[in-house]
């Protein structure tokens, strides 16, 4: 099964060699083309930058909070834009829409020679929850009423609240339901103990548009930011096979345990290749990253992943979701201009995460942002069993919120009791309001 994308720079897929757990290559993304049409609900948007900061408030569903968003939001974003159009949901480095021209000193030109896409409106309202609710069949099963009136309000919604971290940095108008698929969805637990399991992670540069207006030039594995989702049984033999056919040394670190010979942090030059080997330990949840230097750019640009590894017998059957918390800095000025749960910033925001109403869900959360060094994942209107690293069977904790440094994961599972909108987010108010915001559709 090929592994690699169909972007310029891909090269061709290593041959299967029989060995089991192939992957699949997550393939593009982003890219735009076919499929169902979303609608854009960008057309009651509005400028905001005329607006009093209380009207601003009044927008965003923060009414009645303007003391509170002065206190909490002030630090993150709201104090430096005072000037600005800004309540906390434009980018906070910038100083207007012109300052996301986009593309990185150096970076490839956008295609066609045209200029770099801006991101003219991040402070105008972006597609409502509802209006994604239309574009997305129901659930096998489910009526399509049911589904509708699940995901179509969110919390009766009377103070606006969808409006909540739901503008600002939004997912690409280009963006299907289908796209982040193969990143969101783990390949199920297989109950075989004890095989090879080989993945292809050839690394390449491609362009990955990660926000509405907003296009890098990424470095990735297998075509995909973030890169496959590893996932193998505690002692099986776990085989990467990572071929660099990018212009820059990289590599493949692999957390957990392993021989310190396959740790990955040797670079890998222009067209070679290597070869990890490890015995997949201990079962949890751990990240993949390029480990090549200036590190951060590295990881920055999209060279992550998230690697499952199962205790023996697996865990108790879940609808399971991969959330990888990632960053990109688009201005080079070493911050994030755009924070995005698999890639793309706003996607689960625009086509919500389906689960059954009642079924046990397990997410896999990792955090792989450089530049900000604290995020967490906070769901609402429910709480869950929060599983450290996912090394231990016991849950460490019952809560809602946990907090995540860089390279720090965590799983947790809950159940939706009751049909409706459920929305996750990095707790740090700036990090949702840069993209890294969804939603989970109990229905
Ligand atoms: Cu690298």
């Amino acid at each position: 099964m090929p592994a690699a994308g169909d972007t310029p720079g891909t090269g061709p897929p290593a041959d299967g060699d029989g060995a089991s757990g192939m992957a699949g290559g997550a393939g593009d993304g982003v890219a735009g083309g076919g499929g169902d049409s979303a609608p854009d609900g960008h057309s009651d948007g509005h400028a905001t930058s005329g607006l009093s900061r209380r009207e601003v408030l009044r927008r965003a569903g923060l009414a009645g909070a303007v003391t509170l968003g002065g206190v909490v939001l002030g630090r993150d974003a709201l104090a430096a834009r005072d000037a600005g159009a800004a309540a906390g949901y434009a980018n906070p480095s910038a100083s207007g829409a012109g300052a996301w021209s986009g593309l990185r000193a150096g970076d490839v030109a956008a295609a066609g020679g045209q200029p770099p896409p801006t991101l003219a409106c991040s402070l105008t309202d972006r597609g409502t929850p509802a209006a994604s609710a239309a574009s997305a069949a129901p659930a096998a099963g489910v009526t399509a009423d049911a589904a509708e009136s699940a995901v179509a309000s969110p919390t009766g919604g009377h103070h606006g609240h969808q409006g909540q971290y739901g503008h600002g940095v939004a997912a690409p108008t280009s963006l299907r339901a289908d796209h982040l698929d193969a990143v969101t969805y783990p390949p199920p637990f297989d109950g075989r103990q004890g095989v090879t399991r080989t993945y292809d992670l050839p690394v390449t540069a491609r362009h990955h548009a990660v926000a509405e207006g907003a296009v890098v030039e990424a470095w990735t594995y297998a075509g995909s930011v973030p890169g496959p989702i590893i996932r193998a049984t505690e002692g099986d033999r776990l085989r990467i096979r990572m071929q660099n056919h990018t212009s820059h040394a990289h590599n493949v670190h692999l957390h957990g345990r392993h021989d310190p010979a396959m740790d990955g942090w040797e670079p890998i030059p222009p067209g070679a290749g290597f070869t990890y080997e490890v015995t997949a330990a201990p079962f949890g949840l751990h990240p993949y990253h390029c480990h090549t230097a200036p590190i951060a750019e590295h990881i920055a640009r999209g060279l992550y992943g998230a690697m499952i590894i199962d205790p023996p017998g697996g865990r108790p059957p879940a609808h399971e979701v991969v959330l990888v918390l990632g960053g990109f800095d688009l201005d080079g000025d070493g911050r994030n201009e755009v924070v995005a749960f698999n890639g793309v910033a706003g996607a689960y925001h625009r086509f919500p995460i389906r689960v059954p109403v009642g079924a046990l869900v397990r997410v896999y959360v990792v955090n792989l942002l450089e530049h900000d060094p604290i995020a967490s994942f906070h769901l609402h209107a429910q709480t869950f069993d929060l599983y450290r690293s996912g090394t231990s069977l016991t849950p460490d904790e019952h809560t809602d919120v946990v907090a995540l440094t860089q390279g720090e994961r965590a799983i947790v599972e809950f159940r939706l009791p009751e049909p409706g909108r459920y929305m996750f987010h990095p707790h740090q108010s700036r990090l949702a309001a840069l993209g890294a915001m969804g939603w989970f559709a109990a229905v």
